[in-house]
């Protein structure tokens, strides 16, 4: 199938011009979206397997990856091909998340206390040629010493002195990535800990957390290297009755350590609105590190899509007006479906709903919100869900020489064809 350029260019038009006619820019929207990074998450590619271990346990810790779809990559350098190959479906600026345990171990066990930023050098190198900015992420599952649940929150002196160790090395790793790429690196932590059942002491859990994390942020690194960032969540498998690094838990950490805060679509109620978190949240820490995903009545990690939950949180960060210190990354891993096809789906649906809030008619609602007429901002918001930004989108993913979304499953299949139907 091949896209008809001129009807796509047609479209543009036509919506181009209906844009106008309320004032809006198109040109300047896909501008806009267009430099925002989405960070992509190493970890679809293999199911949070990682190369620590020649044939890695899935992941551990509460997170759980289902399906066992063919041509899953079972090496680093096909995981990099499959990440070029995601690279060349999805438009705009993007990055790369990479998980500690997918480190370039050339089949030694290396422990997670010893991880070096020498052990990523061919991820540095290969990232540097693509053009492709590095994130990082500690790993503190899928490991024996996280076996029984917890980690920097540990009873035990020696597992927290562990995890302590580990996670400063992914800070050295990440400051590295950062003075390497000229770009400071995002570093995420998050871990598993917390309980099945409920824990009577759990003060002690969550005062030995903050001070394992104060052992672990002690070392400073300039802005320009490295943006820490903290992730809460709500529950686990296994850790339903207590989480120790809850929401508000990191709330509190991030502000009074000026650290950024991870919001994951996937880590609040299904009726909490992490949208109006936002606003909420950035005056008071260094930024926001959004994790795009999907739960499906839990946190279930599916496949994001331009929800409504997706295009409501795209709308209010641009609203924010404060983008600089917003950070986009994907966090899910879906195993039942083509995996390459997965990633882009979830990345393109981000930008494309980054694209429609870009579009939104801003100036028309914050008139009607000042002049107190909820009518005329309710009827303006309903219009704008129906404004022609899927035409924009086609005519963005044209220019930027990626396939529409008419055309990028045959795109996805022919790789299947080519490349993942081969690995079995
Ligand atoms: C787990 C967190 C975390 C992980 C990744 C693999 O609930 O969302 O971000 O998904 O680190
Ligand atoms: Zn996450």
């Amino acid at each position: 199938m091949n896209d008809n350029d001129s009807s796509i260019s047609k479209a543009f038009e036509l919506a181009r011009e209906r844009y106008g006619e309320l004032g809006l820019d198109v040109e300047a929207a896909m501008k806009k979206v267009d430099a925002l990074p989405v960070s992509l998450h190493c970890w679809q590619g293999d199911d949070v397997g990682g190369f620590e271990r020649p044939g890695a346990v899935l992941a551990g810790g509460g997170i759980q990856t289902t399906g066992n779809y063919p041509g899953k990559a079972r090496s680093v350098v096909e995981l990099r091909d499959d990440i070029e190959e995601v690279l060349a479906l999805v438009p705009g600026s993007k990055r790369l998340s990479l998980h500690a345990s997918y480190g370039d171990f050339g089949g030694k066990l290396v422990e997670r206390d010893a991880i070096e930023a020498g052990h990523f050098s061919e991820w540095m190198s290969w990232a540097r040629a693509k053009k492709l900015n590095l994130d990082f992420n500690a790993t503190l599952f899928s490991h024996p010493l996280a076996a029984d649940g917890y980690t920097l929150s540990h009873r035990d002196q020696a597992v927290r002195s562990f995890w302590i160790e580990h996670v400063k090395r992914s800070r050295a790793i990440a400051a590295a990535f950062g003075r390497f790429q000229g770009s400071p690196c995002v570093n995420n932590t998050w871990l598993p800990d917390g309980a099945k059942d409920s824990p009577v002491d759990r003060q002690g859990y969550r005062s030995r957390l903050v001070e394992a994390l104060d052992a672990v942020f002690a070392a400073k690194y300039p802005d320009a290297e490295l943006e820490d960032s903290v992730e809460g969540k709500l529950f686990g498998i296994g850790s339903e009755s207590f989480v120790v690094g809850s929401h508000e838990f990191y709330l509190g950490y991030a502000a009074t350590r000026k650290l950024f805060v991870t919001l994951d679509l996937g880590h609040y109620h299904p009726t909490e609105n992490v949208a109006d978190k936002v606003s909420a949240i950035l005056p008071f820490v260094r930024g926001i590190l959004v994790h795009v995903s999907r739960g499906v009545r839990w946190d279930s990690d599916h496949v994001a899509i331009q929800s409504d939950e997706l295009s409501e949180l795209a709308r209010e960060i641009l609203r924010s007006g404060q983008l600089s210190r917003i950070r986009v990354a994907l966090d899910y891993f879906d195993a039942s479906i083509n995996r390459i096809g997965a990633w882009a789906i979830g990345a393109r649906s981000t930008r494309r709903a980054f694209l429609a809030a870009a579009l939104e008619p801003r100036e028309a609602l914050l008139a009607a919100d000042a002049a107190g007429d909820g009518f005329t901002r309710l009827a303006l918001l309903e219009e704008a869900k129906c404004l022609p930004w899927n035409a924009v989108w086609d005519e963005y993913c044209r220019r930027s020489g990626v396939p529409t979304e008419h055309t990028f499953v045959e795109a996805v299949r022919t790789y299947e064809r080519d490349v993942l139907s081969k690995r079995n």
